[in-house]
C-alpha cells in the first residue's frame, strides 16, 4: 500500500485550517471576516443498509426506484447530521450518487452519496471530526420530538456509515458538470479517454466511470494505452474498489506513461475509474478494456506437496485484489530443507512492519519492492506462507518457486551471494552484478585493472571511453582529450572528423557550430517527399523538421521502449516492454524458431532462411507459423500479450541459401493487432540511413545463450556496428555488401541460433530505435573476431514499400 497524495492533500488541508484557527484572535477584523467567509466542503460516503433488497432498477439513477430509495437515504442523512450541531449549522445538501448490493449477498445494499456543507475555514477541522464521529441512528431517535422530521414510513436499517473529505482535485468541477457513466461489464468492451487515439484529450476533464459486474463476479480493468501528463497533481486517472471516489478504496492513482502492471481486479462486483485533467498540457490519454470474472476464478493457497514447484499472488501479472487473503503449506520430503526464491516481488510500499499488503512466510513479513533476500531458506521440510492485501492501493504482486535441498550445504561448491542465489566462484569480482545484490563484486582488489568507486573492476581500456562502464560514471571523470577534439558525450576523437557532415561522436556534438553547409545530394543524403535532398545525416524522426514538407518527420510513431538502456551488460535478461518490437515466431509441433521485428500492425520483418522448407519441415508455408508479439518470457501469456496467424509469407526472391544474401523476408499477420506500450514497431532507416562502425546496436532473442540451451527470457546485448572491410576480412571473404557486421571483437557477446529473424536495434540520438539488421548468420557464436553478420536493411528499404506498402 502507498501514502496517497490525497491523504497528504488533507493533512495540509488539515493543518492550514488549525493554524489558521490558531492566528485568528490576532488578525484585524477585516481580515477577520475573510477567513470567516464559508467555503464548500464536500464529503463522500458510504452507508450500508441491512433491510433493503437491491433491485436491477437501482442501477438506473433515472428510474423511480432510485429517486424514491433516494430521497428515503436523504432524509435519513439529514436526520443524522441534525443531531450534531457542528453538521446541522453547516449542512448545504446531499446527493445520492449509486446503489451497490451488500457483499454477502443478503438482504443488504450500500449507498454511496455525496454531502455538501458550507464552512468558515477556522471551522473545517471540527466538522472533519464531525463527519468522521457519525454513527447509525438508533430506534430511539426518531421518537425525539423537536427535530422537525418525522420517521419515515419504511426505516432504513442503517448498519454502518462512514465518510470522508473528498480528493479535492475531485472537487474542482461542479458535480453537475461530471460526466458519469454507468456500464455493465458482463460484455467486455473498452473505456476511452476523450478524443483518443486520434487527439489529445481536452483540458479541465472530470470523468467518472462506474462499472458493475454481475452477482458474484469481479470487475476486471486492463489499461492498453496510458500517456498521461508526468504530473498527477493536473491530470490522473484513479481507480477505486467502490462506485464512488472512496480513498480508502482508492486501488491505484497513475498519471505520465507508467510501465508496470495496469490490469485491476475488485474485490467485489464493482468498480469506479475516474479521470481528471486541468486546464494545461493535454497528452494522447488512455483505452482500458473491461470485463468481468466469476468470483471463484481465484485460485491461491493450498498444499504444496512435490520437491519444487511454482506459486504466485491471486491473478499474477495483474495486480492482486484489494481484500484478499491466500495460505500455501508447504511440506517437502522428511530429510530435506525448504528454499522459497522470489523471481518477482512487488508488493505495496516498504515499510517496517508490513501492515497493509504483504507476504508472510513463517511470521517472517516482507513487502514493497526491493527484498533484501529473494531466497529464503527455511530449516524445516515444512513452511506456511501467507499472502494478505488490505482494502486499498494494489500491486502486481509476486512469483515464487520452492524447492527442496539436502540439509547442510545449500551452494555446494559454489558462491553464496548475501541474497542466497548460488553461482559459479568463477563469477566473482569479474566485474558482473551476478548475484542481483553485487554481493559477488564486492570487496574484490583489482589487480592491473581500474577499480571503481563503486568497487567494481573493469579493464583500464574502458577508463575515459566516453561510455560510463563503471555504473556510476567514476571511470568516465577527470578525462581529458590532448590535441583532440572533446565531444560532449565525453568521447575523444580526432580533430579532423569535425564537422565532416557525420555523426562520429555519437551526440552530434561534433556537427554542431560548423559554417560549412553541404549543398549537392550525396549518398548520405535524404530525399524528402518532395524529392528535396536534405545534407543532414540521418534526419529522420530525430526530432526536427528537415523537409518544408514534414516529410522527414512523419510515419514516427515507431521505436520507442519504454525504457532508456543504461548499463553496459553482456547478454541480460530484458525487462516487459523493452524491446516491443520483438517478435517470436512459433512453427506449430516446434515452437519457437525464429525471431522477427514488428514494421506496423500488420507487417513482421524476418530472415528468408527461416521460411525455407527442410526434408522434415514445411517452413514456408504461412499457416503453420504463429507469431507472439509484446511477449518477454516464453509461453508466459499476460495482458500485454498477443498471438497472430500468419496470412502470407514473402521471402526474397534472390536469397541465396549458399552465401545467405538477401535474407530477408516479409510476414503478413492474418489479423492486425492493437499497438500498445509492450507491441509497437521499430522504425524503418530509409535507404541513405547511415549506420557507422563503432555505433552502438542492441541485439535480442531466445535464441541459444552462452551457456547452451534457449533462453525463455527475452535476452538483450550491447554490441557495436563492425566496419565491413574488416567484418569480410575476419570471415573470409564471405560477406556482401547486403550484410552488416556486429558484435565484440573480443568475442562472448553474439547472437545465435534461435535469434535469426530478430532486430539489430540502433538508436538514434533522440533515443528512437531503427531496424539496421535482421540476424542472419555467423561463423560460430561469441567466437573471438568473429563477428555476427546481419541482412543490412537499409539495401531492402524500396523492397519492402513495393512488397507491403509500408
Ligand atoms: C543461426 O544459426 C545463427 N553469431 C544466427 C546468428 C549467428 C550465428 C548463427 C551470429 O541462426
Amino acid at each position: 500500500m502507498k501514502l496517497s497524495t490525497g491523504v497528504c492533500l488533507l493533512i495540509s488541508a488539515s493543518l492550514l485550517a488549525v493554524m489558521a484557527g490558531l492566528l485568528w484572535p490576532f488578525h484585524s477584523p477585516k481580515e477577520s471576516v475573510e477567513i470567516s467567509e464559508p467555503v464548500k466542503r464536500t464529503y463522500i460516503g458510504s452507508m450500508r443498509i441491512d433491510n433493503q433488497r437491491f433491485l436491477p432498477e437501482y442501477e438506473d439513477p433515472s428510474s423511480a426506484q432510485f429517486a424514491n430509495l433516494s430521497a428515503q437515504v436523504g432524509q435519513q442523512l439529514k436526520l443524522i447530521y441534525s443531531k450534531n450541531s457542528v453538521l446541522a449549522k453547516y449542512f448545504n445538501h446531499n446527493s445520492i450518487q449509486a446503489f451497490s448490493e451488500g457483499d454477502s449477498g443478503d438482504d443488504s445494499i450500500v449507498v454511496y452519496y455525496e454531502s455538501e456543507f458550507d464552512v468558515p475555514v477556522p471551522q473545517q477541522t471540527s466538522l472533519d471530526e464531525a463527519i468522521g464521529s457519525v454513527e447509525p441512528p438508533t430506534g430511539s431517535q426518531w421518537d425525539q420530538q423537536g427535530q422537525g422530521l418525522q420517521k419515515p414510513t419504511d426505516t432504513l436499517n442503517i448498519s454502518s456509515i462512514t465518510a470522508q473529505a473528498m480528493d479535492q482535485r475531485l472537487t474542482t468541477t461542479p458535480l453537475a458538470e461530471r460526466k458519469i457513466f454507468n456500464i455493465h461489464v458482463r460484455n467486455p468492451g473498452h473505456v476511452h479517454s476523450p478524443g483518443f487515439p486520434g487527439s489529445l484529450y481536452p483540458p479541465n476533464i472530470n470523468m467518472q466511470w462506474r462499472l458493475r459486474a454481475d452477482p458474484g463476479h469481479r470487475v476486471r480493468l486492463e489499461f492498453h494505452n496510458l500517456v498521461l501528463e508526468n504530473n498527477c497533481q493536473h491530470d490522473f486517472i484513479k481507480v477505486y474498489d467502490s462506485l464512488a471516489p472512496i480513498e480508502k478504496h482508492a486501488l491505484t492513482e497513475q498519471c505520465g506513461n507508467p510501465h508496470h502492471s495496469l490490469s485491476f481486479i475488485s474485490s467485489g462486483n464493482i468498480m469506479l475509474l475516474t479521470f481528471v485533467t486541468n486546464k494545461e498540457k493535454n497528452f494522447p490519454g488512455f483505452r482500458a478494456k473491461y470485463s468481468q470474472i466469476p468470483l471463484t476464478n481465484q485460485s491461491c493457497g493450498g498444499a504444496l506437496t512435490g520437491d519444487k514447484g511454482l506459486f504466485s499472488s491471486p491473478f499474477f501479472p495483474s495486480n492482486y485484489p484489494p481484500q484478499t487473503s491466500c495460505v500455501w503449506n508447504i511440506e517437502v520430503a522428511k530429510e530435506k530443507f525448504v528454499k522459497v526464491r522470489f523471481k518477482k516481488f512487488f508488493v505495496g510500499s516498504q515499510s517496517k512492519r508490513c501492515l497493509h499488503d504483504y507476504v508472510d512466510i513463517n511470521g517472517e513479513r516482507l513487502c514493497g519492492s526491493d527484498l533484501k533476500r529473494t531466497v529464503i531458506t527455511i530449516k524445516s521440510n515444512k513452511v506456511t506462507i501467507k499472502f494478505n492485501s488490505d482494502s486499498s492501493y494494489v500491486d502486481q504482486g509476486f512469483t515464487a518457486e520452492y524447492e527442496a535441498f539436502n540439509r547442510p550445504d545449500p551452494c555446494p561448491g559454489r558462491f553464496q551471494c548475501s541474497n542466497n542465489l548460488c553461482i559459479s566462484k568463477s563469477l566473482q569480482c569479474d566485474g558482473r552484478n551476478d548475484c542481483g545484490d553485487n554481493s559477488d563484486e564486492l570487496n574484490c582488489t583489482c589487480p592491473g585493472r581500474f577499480k571503481c568507486s563503486n568497487n567494481l573492476c573493469i579493464s583500464k581500456t574502458l577508463q575515459c571511453d566516453g561510455r560510463n562502464d563503471c555504473g556510476d560514471n567514476s571511470d568516465e571523470l577527470n578525462c581529458t582529450c590532448p590535441g583532440r577534439f572533446h565531444c560532449s558525450s565525453n568521447l575523444c576523437i580526432s580533430k579532423s572528423l569535425q564537422c565532416d557532415g557525420r555523426n562520429d561522436c555519437g551526440d552530434n556534438s561534433d556537427e554542431l557550430n560548423c559554417t560549412v553547409v553541404l549543398q549537392q545530394c550525396s549518398t548520405f543524403s535524404f530525399r524528402c517527399r518532395n524529392r528535396h535532398c536534405i545534407n543532414k545525416l540521418n534526419p529522420e524522426c530525430d526530432g526536427v523538421q528537415d523537409c518544408v514538407d514534414g516529410s522527414d518527420e512523419a510515419d514516427c510513431e515507431c521505436g520507442r521502449s519504454l525504457y532508456r538502456n543504461t548499463r553496459i551488460v553482456g547478454g541480460e535478461a530484458s525487462r516487459e516492454g523493452e524491446w516491443p518490437w520483438q517478435v517470436s515466431l512459433h512453427f506449430k509441433g516446434l515452437g519457437h524458431l525464429c525471431g522477427a521485428s514488428l514494421l506496423s500492425d500488420r507487417w513482421l520483418l524476418t530472415a528468408a532462411h527461416c521460411v525455407q522448407d527442410t526434408r522434415r519441415h514445411k517452413l514456408s508455408q504461412a499457416d503453420k507459423w504463429e507469431a507472439l508479439l509484446g511477449f518477454n518470457v516464453q509461453n508466459e501469456t499476460n495482458e500485454w500479450t498477443a498471438k497472430r496467424g500468419v496470412k502470407r509469407i514473402i521471402p526474397h526472391y534472390f536469397y541465396n541459401k549458399y552465401n545467405n544474401d538477401n535474407d530477408i523476408a516479409l510476414m503478413e499477420l492474418d489479423a492486425s493487432v492493437n499497438l500498445t506500450q509492450h507491441i509497437s514497431p521499430i522504425c524503418l532507416p530509409s535507404s541513405t540511413y547511415y549506420f557507422p562502425s563503432g555505433r552502438d546496436a542492441w541485439i535480442t532473442g531466445w535464441g541459444s545463450t552462452m551457456l547452451g540451451g534457449d533462453s525463455a527470457t527475452l535476452q538483450k546485448a550491447k554490441v557495436k556496428v563492425i566496419n565491413s572491410w574488416f567484418c569480410d576480412l575476419f570471415l573470409s571473404h564471405t560477406v556482401t555488401d547486403n550484410m552488416l557486421c556486429a558484435g565484440v571483437i573480443s568475442g562472448g557477446v553474439d547472437t545465435c541460433q534461435g535469434d535469426s529473424g530478430g532486430p539489430l536495434s540502433v538508436a538514434n540520438p533522440s533515443g528512437r530505435f531503427f531496424l539496421a539488421g535482421v540476424t542472419s548468420w555467423g561463423n560460430g557464436c561469441g567466437l573471438m573476431y568473429r563477428p555476427g553478420v546481419y541482412t543490412r536493411v537499409t539495401n531492402y528499404r524500396r523492397w519492402i514499400k513495393y512488397k507491403s506498402g509500408l
